[in-house]
């Protein structure tokens, strides 16, 4: 037993469930289409006219997750190793620091930026961290094209952050270039898209999806409670084929613990960090410094450098934060002398973050 090709199972999550154990005592999985307080809608096929609903009693379940529901179809009993994940940090309002899927499985990733405004570097430098870390491919997509003044200009100015990142240019309100980025949802594939909110996420939403199924900023203005704000991400079947997955308007993202993301985000400097004279250099005052040199030279913009350690500090901070939580979790399970030392529990909810992280709206 394996999931529906049509919902978007591929050779990747057949060989994770292949090596989950015993493949066919579990069940058929199935697809988390939306995530409501608790419950999942789970699809078995693509064009399941009944999906289950079912309890995610202890199962951390994302939207666009494999699922197995139990023999009662009460309950998410397993869930399928994530080929790729959107983590943030969640929301950390005296909150504790703590990730939060935003999508699963998703294989391209459209990180949505407006032709409209001056291009926003910082921005896109982070959300492409965040695209590498997911382990979904990138794609850059530039809107509000029939408004644009010079939108090759800024397509090339984009590209030579993004790095061999395709960058689209597309309308959501003409319709042009949308078929290009449809195509990227063939063979069932699943798209995500990201951006800040006002960019036209909702505008080509529609247009990828042929419907107005979401409600955009100029539907929303004359009424407040617009037919179909979302209120949560939501797995919705693109009409050339494959899947998309629409994320809320999230306020902010904020790095969670980062894997490879930054090294490929930031190519560039990492392989002229390769050739400083020194291994411990701090590409400032060194001799031999690769990276002030091309800095120097004008073939490296010294903004990439300090992105780049803003986004290094902000990821090490959340990760010395999980060291200490993960220090005090062990203390919590074996208390020396029979007294739990809590001496320090106090501030695990510190927001040092909030000074690093620059909110990113989705
Ligand atoms: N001219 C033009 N306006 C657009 C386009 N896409 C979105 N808009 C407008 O930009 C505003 C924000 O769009 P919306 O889709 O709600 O953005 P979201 O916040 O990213 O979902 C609305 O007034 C849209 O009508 C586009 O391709 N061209
Ligand atoms: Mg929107
Ligand atoms: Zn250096």
């Amino acid at each position: 037993m394996s999931g529906d090709p049509g919902l978007g199972w591929n050779a990747r999550l057949a060989e994770s469930w292949v090596q989950a154990g015993s493949p066919a005592a579990h069940g058929t999985p199935g697809r988390v289409a939306v995530i409501d307080r608790g419950w999942s809608t789970v699809l078995r096929n693509a064009h399941d006219a009944a999906p289950l609903r079912v309890r995610n009693i202890g199962a951390d379940v994302a939207v666009g997750d494999w699922v197995v529901v139990d023999d009662n179809a009460e309950r998410v009993e397993h869930i399928v190793d994530r080929t790729s994940a959107f983590v943030r940090r969640a929301s950390h309002e005296g909150d504790r620091a703590e990730a939060d899927v935003l999508a699963a499985n998703v294989d391209v990733v459209f990180l949505v930026h407006a032709l409209t405004a001056p291009p926003n570097r910082g921005r896109l430098e982070r959300e492409l961290v965040l695209a590498f870390d997911s382990g979904a491919d990138p794609v850059v997509v530039l809107t509000k094209a029939d408004v644009a003044d010079d939108a090759e200009r800024t397509r090339v100015a984009l590209a030579e952050i993004a790095l061999g990142v395709p960058v689209l240019v597309a309308s959501g309100v003409t319709g042009d270039g949308v078929a290009d980025i449809a195509t990227l949802g063939d063979g069932g594939r699943t798209v995500a898209l990201l951006g800040a909110s006002g960019v036209g996420k909702s505008t080509l939403v529609n247009a990828l999806l042929g419907s107005d199924v979401m409600a955009t900023a100029g539907v929303r203005e004359g009424d407040q409670r617009g037919r179909h704000t979302t209120v949560a991400s939501r797995l919705l079947p693109l009409p050339a084929g494959g899947w998309l997955i629409d994320t809320p308007g999230f306020r902010a993202v904020s790095l969670w613990l980062s894997g490879r993301g930054i090294e490929r985000a930031f190519a560039d400097v990492f392989d002229l960090m390769d050739h400083c004279r020194f291994r411990d250099c701090k590409h400032d005052r060194e001799p031999g410094c690769a990276v002030r040199a091309a800095i120097d030279e004008g073939t490296l913009d010294a903004r990439r450098l300090t992105s780049l350690e803003t986004l290094v500090a902000e990821e090490a901070a959340v990760e010395a934060e999980q060291e200490r939580r993960e220090r005090i979790a062990d203390r919590r399970r074996a208390p020396r002398g029979g007294v739990t030392d809590d001496s320090d529990i106090d501030d695990v909810d510190d927001d040092d973050h909030d000074a690093t992280s620059g909110p990113v709206d989705l």
